[in-house]
């Protein structure tokens, strides 16, 4: 067997298996996302969208959770998979445009990102959330998943934000706070510009298998004012990719053919 026979052998077979195990640490299933926007001055959740779920008179082919007694109210608006959103006005919102992404559309790791601009004709307290229930961590035992928040926009009113996860995967559970923050424009008669960044790490007693990631986002206002966001969360890839890289050069380096002297 010749030398680079050999390396090409012992590639694969050291490889291969680690990028199998590697690709499956951060790949998720089959996203379930969905997207509430409720004004809290009015009863029950005024809008509720499913991925997915275009046709509110087919329910019954739907199969996936309900929660909190809500059916989708309003019809997904983008055919893509990974997709929600809603255009419209909610009570004193007079109008408010909503866009939720997560996979498959975001790529293979956990992310979501939800963006948001509100117009107020009056006082109230808008919410807009994103979940999607259905991420999946391999985190071996002492190991630990990490998450970042990001987050931007302006406010002539009071914007509150926090990303959360659930390790039983339940949608509109609010189990780990992993990040947001409180930024109040209420004060500045010329509005406020925010941003903020948080990284919160899980342990794998805390978080592993099967779990959900949600965004809620609170806005505030008090007459004709506007709020815009968007936030963007990810689980922050694990230092595979540099563990692989020096995997594989170690493994050239055993297998490279020694000059005769
Ligand atoms: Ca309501
Ligand atoms: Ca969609």
């Amino acid at each position: 067997m010749s030398a680079t026979t050999r390396m090409h052998r012992i590639l694969f077979f050291t490889v291969v298996p680690i990028l199998w195990v590697l690709i499956g640490v951060v790949m998720p299933c089959h996203a379930d996302l969905m997207l509430r926007v409720d004004n809290l001055d009015t009863p029950e959740v005024d809008v509720f969208v499913v991925d997915q779920v275009f046709n509110l008179g087919g329910l019954s082919m739907y199969s996936g959770a309900s929660p909190n007694n809500n059916t989708p109210s309003v019809a997904d608006q983008y055919i893509q998979e990974g997709a929600v959103g809603f255009t419209g006005g909610v009570g004193s919102f007079s109008m408010s445009v909503t866009v939720g992404l997560s996979g498959p559309l975001l790529g293979e790791e956990a992310r979501m990102d939800l963006f948001n601009v509100t117009l107020s004709g009056g006082s109230g307290t808008l919410v807009v959330e994103l979940w999607d229930t259905d991420f999946h961590s391999n985190v071996v035992a002492g190991g630990q998943t990490t998450f970042q928040t990001l987050v931007g926009g302006t406010t002539d009113g009071l914007f509150e934000i926090g990303t959360y996860a659930d390790d039983s995967a339940a949608a509109f559970g609010t189990q780990y706070l992993l990040g947001g923050g409180t930024f109040d424009g209420l004060a500045d008669s010329d509005g406020l510009a925010f941003a903020g960044e948080t990284v919160t790490a899980l342990s794998s007693a805390s978080l592993s298998g099967n779990y959900a990631l949600g965004i809620r986002a609170s806005i505030t206002h008090t007459g004709l004012e506007v709020t815009s966001f968007d936030v963007d969360l990810r689980q922050v890839p694990e230092p595979a990719a540099g563990l692989l890289a020096l995997i594989v050069l170690l493994v050239l380096g055993s297998s490279r053919p020694r000059r005769r002297s």
